[in-house]
């Protein structure tokens, strides 16, 4: 592996996570030369390793300096005498739309950030018709192997059949303690409210509960697998949100409301029992239908989907090939495993560089 410089946008839960797990590999190859959260930034004018007296926070947290405006940066990365690897991590719109520039000037680019690869899909073109050094495995299951995998499937000449699968950490857990294989009286509503006292939701449940984050996600690997999707907003997204709640104002108030509108999913998981089904929030595409759909489905208890735990993930990719579908099952939330799927995305793209 030759040497790279790595410039890192964002430190927060998963960017603090990326950094630590970067530098505890102690490898000489890894030069970072550029930290940025918001405000401030440590830059190596020089393009030497960057060094901390104590920890690379304390030494952000004493910087002057200023962040770099996005064209400065590239202005600055493009005189590099070495390769570079830009990691966004945060989850910014203004620096996803500038990854054409990062890509049409030679700088190789590794992200959990889903904007870029799930907006419209002219961003989409822009950044993989210049080449195929964007690597974002963590912006859908985490660190999971799922993009890599389907990559791997159509790089050898495989197809994509169907692709379904529980894609978010949230609703895998609100779903997984809602709608079990053993008989249970609790309501949508109070599973939702442990999973906030939990910290599994977003500050606002309904960010979880929209189903857009899902929707991001299933763009995304409907696009890898060759659907032209325009955008996350062009194929039924089924809400979780009553509808009369929507325009409400406080997360408080919504919370208090939630329960007035339990009864509808209450049903729907009783009828789903007796049948010997369970309920999960899935996303789905189907070549042969040429269909993709985000939101409730209906599983027999002898589904894998049934026996997920936790927050857990599951995709199952059909494929010509695969047949019986290919299932990838494991850990789609949390810092540590997010941040050591952008760290294997640097690590695949150094390699190349
Ligand atoms: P934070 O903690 O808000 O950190 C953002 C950082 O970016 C901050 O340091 C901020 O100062 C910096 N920043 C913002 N704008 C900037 C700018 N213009 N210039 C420089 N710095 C700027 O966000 P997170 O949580 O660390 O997330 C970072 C990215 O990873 C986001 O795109 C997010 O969507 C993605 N991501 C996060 C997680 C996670 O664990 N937090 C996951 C996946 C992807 O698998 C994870 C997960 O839990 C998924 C989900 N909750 C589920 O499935 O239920």
């Amino acid at each position: 592996m030759n040497p790279v410089n790595i410039a890192i946008i964002g430190t927060g839960v998963v960017g603090s996570a990326l950094l630590n797990q970067l530098l505890a590999l102690d490898n000489s190859q890894f030069r970072l030369i550029y930290i940025a959260r918001s405000k401030h930034a440590l830059i190596s004018k020089d393009y030497s390793p960057l060094k901390f007296d104590l920890s690379w926070e304390s030494a952000l947290e004493s910087t002057d300096e200023k962040t770099l405006p996005l064209e400065a940066l590239l202005l600055y990365l493009r005189k590099s005498p070495l390769p570079v690897i830009v990691v966004d991590n945060t989850s910014s719109e203004t620096i996803a739309n500038f990854y054409p520039k990062f890509v049409n000037a030679g700088i190789a680019i590794a992200t959990p950030n889903k904007k870029a690869f799930s907006s419209d899909l002219e961003l989409w073109n822009k950044i993989f018709s210049n080449g195929d050094l964007v690597y974002h495995e963590s912006t859908v299951g985490a660190g999971l192997p799922i993009i890599s995998t389907i990559n791997d499937m159509i790089r050898t000449g495989d197809k994509i059949e169907k692709i379904e699968g529980i894609f978010s950490g949230t609703l895998s857990y609100i779903f997984n303690e809602f709608s079990t294989v053993t008989p249970n009286s609790i309501n949508f509503s109070e599973v939702v409210q442990i999973a906030q006292q939990l910290g599994y939701t977003e500050p606002d449940p309904r960010e979880d509960l929209n189903g857009v984050d899902v929707a991001r996600k299933v763009t995304i690997l409907s696009r890898l697998a060759g659907f032209n999707v325009e955008s996350p907003f062009s194929f039924p997204i089924q809400s979780l949100i009553p509808k009369p709640l929507e325009s409400i104002d406080t997360t408080a108030e919504f919370m208090k409301k939630l329960p007035d509108y339990d009864d509808e999913l209450n049903k729907l998981k009783e009828d789903a029992f007796k049948n010997n089904q369970i309920l999960r929030y899935v996303g789905k595409v189907d070549f042969s239908k040429n269909s993709i759909s985000v939101g409730i489905e209906r599983y027999d208890m002898s589904h894998s989907f049934a026996s997920l735990k936790g927050a857990d993930n599951v995709i199952a990719i059909t494929t010509e090939r695969y047949k019986q579908p290919l299932v990838i099952q494991g850990a789609g939330a949390g810092a540590a495993v997010t941040a050591a799927g952008t760290l294997s995305d640097i690590i695949k793209l150094a390699e190349r560089l």
